[in-house]
């Protein structure tokens, strides 16, 4: 229960004879590298639109950018670059083909400049994507994971706070929504980092939380956010945790930034590693998970990587962040 599912080599295996199969034509290349960037880059978020784009945010650069996976091969570009900021972090989707995308700015040496974040919409549905700022964030320390509680609010993981944070898309204002020990940095930590990835399912608010290495969830209304039932730690074995998403059975895949590693929660409670290693260059520091959301990508879980820029693999190797696929 604890040991990894299976190695890289039965990985490999089953990924390049999955691709393979007639039922999924055309889908990917029959390696399960999406889309590799030029070294450095650092994929900081994903997000997966309706018609099976991927979102990914640039952390050491102001970029929101698009992969389009079914292509021969993939290819990507440019959806938006944030001139006034530094980094972009979370991305979500709050209305039928329009997301929302935080941004500010943060090194990976000096850390989060307080108070600069701004949360920002981009609009697809005219088929030119269309930006606009929702709101400055001048009282956060800065923002992370994202997700919609409903198409007017809007919930990020402040993570060096260490709280939940609801911002209204129509008035701009932001308030702290939920406040508990389980969402705060630990202190002494490597990385301070607390509340990291959040979604919303079936009325819970499921964040992991990076320095304290747990998968936890609570309770929440669907009105106010507010936590209405306990603060419940469903694993504290996720060392390196990052962002992450649930598939509509209800596991989540679950990203090991430093462990360059995707882990499994069951909705039975099983916890263990699915994919990559400590010291493989499959997944050199995953920083988020979505899972495929289009008929072609039915049961297809895409993740987002550094390149191992906060941890090296072996302690010399780092590559581009890529996108990779397995199932
Ligand atoms: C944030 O970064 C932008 C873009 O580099 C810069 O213009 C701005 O002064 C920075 N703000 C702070 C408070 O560091
Ligand atoms: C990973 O690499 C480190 C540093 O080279 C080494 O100490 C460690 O034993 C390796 N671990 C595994 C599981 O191969
Ligand atoms: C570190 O890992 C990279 C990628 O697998 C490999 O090319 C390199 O030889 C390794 N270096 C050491 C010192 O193990
Ligand atoms: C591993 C770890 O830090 N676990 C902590 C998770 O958060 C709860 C508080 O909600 C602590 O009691 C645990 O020690």
């Amino acid at each position: 229960m604890h040991a990894p599912m299976f190695g890289l080599s039965a990985l490999a295996f089953f990924l390049t004879t999955s691709w393979a199969l007639p039922s999924r034509p055309h889908a990917f290349t029959e390696s399960n590298n999406i889309y590799e960037y030029a070294n450095p880059t650092w994929i900081e978020n994903i997000a997966a639109r309706s018609n099976g784009d991927l979102l990914v945010s640039i952390i050491d650069r102001p970029e929101l950018r698009v992969i389009h996976p079914f292509g021969h091969p993939p290819s990507e570009s440019e959806i938006h670059s944030f001139p006034e900021k530094v980094s972009c972090f979370g991305i979500t989707e709050y209305k039928p083909d329009v997301f929302a995308v935080l941004a500010g700015n943060y090194t990976s040496k000096n850390g989060i400049v307080p108070g600069t974040t701004s949360l920002y919409s981009v609009d697809f549905n005219s088929g030119t994507p269309v930006v606009s700022k929702i709101a400055d964030l001048p009282e956060s320390e800065g923002g992370n994971g994202m997700a919609a509680l409903n198409d007017n609010t809007i919930l990020f993981a402040d993570s060096w706070k260490g709280n939940v944070v609801k911002v209204d898309t129509g008035t701009g204002k932001s308030t702290v929504a939920i406040e508990h020990e389980s969402l705060t940095p630990l202190s002494g930590a490597i990385f301070p980092i607390g509340v990291n990835g959040i979604k919303i399912r079936n009325g819970y608010l499921y964040y992991s939380n990076l320095s304290r290495a747990t998968f936890n969830r609570v309770k929440i209304s669907a009105e106010t956010a507010a936590a209405t039932g306990r603060f419940e730690t469903l694993t504290d074995r996720a060392t390196g945790v990052d962002d992450f998403d649930i598939a509509t059975d209800g596991t989540a895949y679950i990203a090991l930034n430093t462990v360059n590693t995707i882990a499994k929660l069951s909705p039975s409670g099983d916890f263990g590693l699915i994919a990559g290693s400590l010291n493989s260059t499959l997944l050199p520091g995953p920083t988020a998970v979505v899972v495929g959301r289009t008929k072609r990508d039915k049961g297809v879980v895409y993740a987002a990587t550094s390149g191992g820029l906060a941890g090296p693999i072996n302690g010399t190797y780092t590559e581009g962040g890529k996108v990779v696929a397995f199932d």
